[in-house]
């Protein structure tokens, strides 16, 4: 990678850093035994609050959650997320990228429609979704798409939330 490159990376880097520095929920989602063993990684920095609080929803709702407090760019570039659907994490289930704070619901559609695609991606950290949803948000719900990256790169509504 040329100094360029280098410099974009270390950039964009700092900047998901100080997205998931600004908030941290606390939130208690009730116990929920796990009827499905799905495994899905995740990318993320130490200090994402809502990160955390986005696996928490996932393994209520069926997921089996290995994560990882570096590396989060890397996995973005390595899966073939585009910048511009970026968001605080990059996780990877069976073949699919999943960025940023995407449902659980779409991710199980997802894997059971199986599309032709890199992932999933709610870009940026829309406030009212998974993991944007603590009480620290006072019930505010940003309107919000879940998007459907495509082999080249190119997204369309996958699910609306608005
Ligand atoms: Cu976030």
């Amino acid at each position: 990678m040329n100094i360029q490159g280098k410099t974009n990376l270390n950039r964009r880097q700092f900047v998901r850093s100080l997205l998931c520095a600004v908030v941290a929920a606390p939130f208690i989602v009730p116990g929920q035994s796990a009827a499905e063993n799905l495994s899905i990684e995740v990318w993320k920095s130490p200090t994402c609050g809502c990160c955390n609080d986005w696996i928490t929803h996932l393994e209520s709702n069926g997921f089996s959650v290995t994560s990882y407090d570096e590396g989060s760019t890397e996995a973005m570039i390595r899966l073939g997320v585009p910048f511009k659907y970026g968001s605080c994490h990059t996780a990877s289930i069976d073949g699919y990228a999943i960025e940023g704070h995407v449902p659980a619901r779409e991710i199980h559609r997802l894997l059971e429609e199986r599309p032709d695609a890199i992932g999933l991606s709610v870009p940026a950290m829309p406030r009212g979704s998974p993991g944007m949803d603590g009480p620290a948000y006072g019930g505010v719900e940003d309107p919000y798409d879940v998007l459907l990256i495509d082999q080249d790169g190119e997204a369309t509504v996958f699910q609306s939330y608005r």
